[in-house]
């Protein structure tokens, strides 16, 4: 048993498996950054591999999708447990035209873990309702993931209505396809390309 058979569990799509494995790997003391990593995000670099080489399609990438989810759903009470004290208010969502929420949820599980109420609207997530329930919660930072290209520009669009509002809020971006020169370009706050690393920015981001 290892973290490699996670990873090839998640490709050949073995739900039960990926579940019982993880399980094993947590119980013998696998560092969960190790399993996630190495066994389960792994993995899903692979299925994307396949994807563009043409050897999966949309429905292998989607069962793919479901064993990773089993996966990371036994390690979430693992990335969510930790700090109590309250951080700060996160408003995290997908954005419009983009059903991608993989990567979005280990965000908002780490944020979590970390001690910030975390707001999670799902996906397909326009500018008006990240808007709209930033300014209800009160909210320091609103978080986008996006994984197609073609949805990427949504995440400029909210970053400027923030400015012309005149919004104290701040802005986090992230996604396979989200690089820093990006984030920078279209003048948000933070970006990362991992979830410890989104949740060391939103700290930095909240630091008083
Ligand atoms: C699984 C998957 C799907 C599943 C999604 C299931 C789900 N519930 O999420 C399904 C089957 C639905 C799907 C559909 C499609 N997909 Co798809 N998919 C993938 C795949 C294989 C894995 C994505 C994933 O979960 N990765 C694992 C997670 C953990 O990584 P992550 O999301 O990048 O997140 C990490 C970081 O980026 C960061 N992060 C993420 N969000 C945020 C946010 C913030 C604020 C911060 C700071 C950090 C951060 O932290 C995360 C953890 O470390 C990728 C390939 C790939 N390698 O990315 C293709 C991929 C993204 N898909 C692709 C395509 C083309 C599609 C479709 C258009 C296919 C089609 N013809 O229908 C549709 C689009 C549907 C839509 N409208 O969204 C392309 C995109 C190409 C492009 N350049 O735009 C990819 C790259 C595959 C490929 N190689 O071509 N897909």
């Amino acid at each position: 048993m290892s973290v490699q058979d996670i990873y090839d569990a998640v490709v050949e799509f073995d739900i039960d498996k990926v579940v019982a494995l993880v399980k094993e790997e947590v119980e013998s003391g696998t560092n969960v950054s190790v399993i996630l990593s190495d066994g389960l995000i792994g993995a899903m670099d692979e299925v994307g591999q396949r994807y563009t080489e043409g050897e999966f399609f949309v429905p292998e990438m989607l069962m793919a999708a479901k064993a990773m989810k089993a996966g990371l759903e036994v390690l979430k009470p693992l990335l969510s447990q930790g700090e109590n004290e309250k951080k700060g208010t996160i408003i995290i969502g997908t954005v419009k035209g983009d059903l991608h929420d993989i990567g979005k949820n280990l965000v908002s599980m780490m944020m979590e873990g970390a001690g910030f109420e975390v707001i999670d609207l799902g996906v397909d997530v326009d500018t008006e309702k990240f808007l709209a329930t930033a300014k209800e919660k009160n909210a320091d930072i609103i978080c986008m993931s996006a994984l197609l290209t073609t949805t990427m520009p949504f995440m400029e669009v909210t970053v400027k209505a923030i400015r012309e509002q005149g919004l104290s809020l701040k802005t986090m971006v992230g996604g396979a396809p989200v690089s820093e020169d990006f984030a920078t370009k279209i003048g948000a706050d933070g970006w990362s390309p991992d979830a410890p690393g989104a949740v060391e920015t939103a700290r930095r981001l909240t630091a008083k």
